[in-house]
């Protein structure tokens, strides 16, 4: 009998880590994890209730910033796979914390390249690439696609190509099997509640249930091109069983502003938003990307991949979420 494969997801109890988790044990992989260490033990697995069970003594501390922890969990796991998912992933955070971001984000990549360089040269390494990558710069037809220009407008993203950019290096310098997946934004009920998606879903809810009046936002007429987190992971995965290592863009080609997200949510909701949503200048960010929408013909043409949730599909399941949970 064929032994199953054995993955490291690092940063497993994010969004996408839980449901990349879920997926690969899903596909009869032995799943490895990395978690960081916080003072409410609760909140290292706060994730992971439908995995936990059959992922528990797999789970190891490491952070990114911290080589010899990284070195251990290759050399104990011994994968065929590491999916490079942990990072400070909050764009307007890292112009709070741009060192922080950057040595997480960027060098922390570059560490985990080293320590699979070191132990395992032959594992295969999906680096969780983004479209802030991208910053302002659009090709003549409005989309960005792996061809696009990169010119980040952000600590975060800054920290992205560069991390990019090392495993393109290291892919060509010593054979190894790395890949880019460029993501575009993608969301769930999992989503960080400071991120807009699920912020302005579930004030909105909390507005709907009286117990909030209010929703504060920055910068509405920024446009993004959402998808769904579990229809992004199963992505990741094909990236990774593809020939030969490449970058990817992955999106779903339609984009919609922060305005229109805001405009469905309180319409679902049976609420007029124009009541509830105040400008706040803490929102914005002191250098704004504004517009995204990626061309993933690439990915789809070559492995079939496609989205299944719509942009409302998306925004509804996040609304049953929140009615339910609050
Ligand atoms: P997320 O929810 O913020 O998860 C990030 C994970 O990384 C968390 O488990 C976090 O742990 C961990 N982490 C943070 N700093 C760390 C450190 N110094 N050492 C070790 N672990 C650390 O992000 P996500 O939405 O799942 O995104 C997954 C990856 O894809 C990230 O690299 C993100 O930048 C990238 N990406 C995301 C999107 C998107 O739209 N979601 C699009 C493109 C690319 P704690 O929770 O304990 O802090
Ligand atoms: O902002 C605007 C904000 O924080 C989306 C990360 O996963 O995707 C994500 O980065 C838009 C921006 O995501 C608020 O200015 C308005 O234009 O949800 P977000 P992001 O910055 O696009 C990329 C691809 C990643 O890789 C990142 O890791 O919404 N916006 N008002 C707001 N944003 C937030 N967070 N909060 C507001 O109040």
């Amino acid at each position: 009998m064929q032994e199953s494969k054995r993955a490291i997801i690092t940063g497993i109890n994010g969004q996408d880590g839980s449901y990349l988790a879920e997926t690969l044990l899903d596909k009869g992989y032995e799943v490895w994890g990395t978690v960081k260490r916080n003072s409410v033990a609760e909140n290292q697995t706060s994730r992971l209730d439908t995995t936990y069970d059959r992922i528990k003594h797999n789970l190891q501390y490491v952070d990114m910033t911290d080589l010899a922890s990284l070195i251990r969990i290759v050399k104990e796991a011994q994968p065929d796979e590491i999916y490079n998912l942990a990072a400070q992933s909050h764009v307007r955070i890292s112009f709070d914390q741009p060192i922080y971001t950057v040595n997480t984000t960027g060098v922390g990549s570059l560490n985990l390249l080293e320590a699979v360089r070191m132990v395992k040269p032959d594992t295969k390494v999906y680096q969780a690439s983004s479209s802030e990558m991208f910053g302002n710069q659009l090709d003549a037809d409005g989309f960005q696609r792996e061809t696009t220009q990169m010119h980040p407008v952000s600590p975060y993203g800054c920290a992205k190509v560069f991390a990019y950019n090392i495993s393109r290096n290291y892919r060509n310098s010593y054979d190894m099997f790395i890949s880019n997946g460029i993501l575009f934004n993608h969301e769930s009920p999992r989503r960080g509640s400071n991120f807009v998606s699920n912020k302005i879903v579930k004030t909105a809810v909390e507005i709907q249930k009286g117990l909030r009046d209010e929703l504060r936002l920055g910068n509405l007429k920024a446009t993004r091109d959402w998808g769904h987190a579990k229809d992004y992971v199963e992505a990741m995965w094909i990236i990774l069983q593809q020939e030969k290592p490449d970058d990817f863009v992955c999106a779903t080609g339609i984009s919609h502003s922060v305005g229109d997200m805001v405009e469905y949510v309180f319409g679902k909701l049976g609420m007029d938003w124009t009541q509830y949503v105040k400008k706040d200048p803490k929102y914005f960010r002191p250098e704004e990307l504004e517009d995204l929408k990626g061309d993933s013909s690439k990915l789809r043409n070559l492995t079939g991949w496609q989205p299944k949730y719509s942009f409302e599909s998306l925004l509804d399941e996040m609304i049953e979420f929140w009615k339910t949970e609050l």
